[in-house]
């Protein structure tokens, strides 16, 4: 990372279908550190895209990349990193539409990365568990999710599952993209595990995680038997 005072930040915001939760968390978006946006929708129905783009005209920095139909969590943030990649930026963060990721919590990554993570993931995990409003098998599902991930890999996170992160420049750099396989939960294990592997240091931050208050959620049964299937295989990859 270059080591002057601010470095280039974007935040990746993956939607799909997530017009109503958009004011608002752009609204909540901090001003330092000062990020460039950018949004990987895919075809959403909602009028997600046509917003984007308004925004894009009276806030600099807003982007935003089309995709044709529906493809997946994993290969829109792939299509992120490669365009935050190309353009140079040193912090990278993903972070959910729906609000249930705060963007005020925006400075606590910046600040770790600052004192030398490469990878820094918001943990719902550390120090207790701080969710608001989930059912009991959402929590359960999440908490088995994070045993399972540490007993097949040993990955020295407490929230392996978590979607709010920020990476270093040269961390993502690393990353193999094209081997990525997953798409789903997986996909932010995968990504974690890989790092960790190469030996890159990983940090953790608390976060609060609110469930959604508008739009549908994207989690299916499909979501965690790719989980299921891939994290015993991971370290054989
Ligand atoms: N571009 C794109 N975005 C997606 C896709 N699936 C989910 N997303 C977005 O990824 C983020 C996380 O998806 P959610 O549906 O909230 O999934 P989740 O947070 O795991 O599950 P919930 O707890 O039900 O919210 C949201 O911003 C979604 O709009 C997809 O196929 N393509
Ligand atoms: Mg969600």
């Amino acid at each position: 990372m270059s080591h002057d005072l601010s470095p280039r930040v974007a935040l990746i915001v993956p939607t799909y279908n997530e017009r109503e939760n958009l004011p608002r968390l752009v609204e909540r978006i901090p001003a330092a550190p000062a990020a460039d946006l950018l949004f990987v929708d895919d075809s959403s129905r909602d009028g997600t895209a046509e917003w984007v783009r308004e925004l894009a005209t009276r806030r600099p920095g807003v982007h935003l990349l089309e995709r044709p139909r529906k493809m997946g969590l994993g290969t829109a943030y792939v299509a992120g990193f490669r365009w935050a990649l190309d353009r140079g930026y040193d912090l990278v963060f993903e972070m959910d539409a729906d609000l249930s990721h705060d963007p005020s919590e925006i400075p606590n990554f910046a600040r770790k990365a600052e004192e030398g993570a490469d990878l820094v993931v918001g943990s719902r995990y550390v120090d207790g568990i701080r969710i608001i409003n989930w059912p009991l098998r959402r929590l359960i599902l999440s908490r088995f999710a994070s045993a399972y991930t540490r007993f097949w890999t040993g990955l020295p996170l407490t929230d392996p599952t978590s979607g709010f992160k920020c990476f270093r420049r040269e961390a993502l750099a690393a990353l193999d993209l094209g081997r990525i396989r997953s798409n789903g939960y997986a996909f932010q294990i995968e990504v974690s595990y890989y790092l960790w592997r190469k030996g890159f240091r990983l940090a953790e931050v608390p976060i609060v995680f609110t469930d959604r208050h508008q739009g549908v959620s994207k989690m299916n049964p499909r979501i965690v038997r790719e989980a299921a299937l891939l994290v015993p295989m991971l370290r054989w990859r």
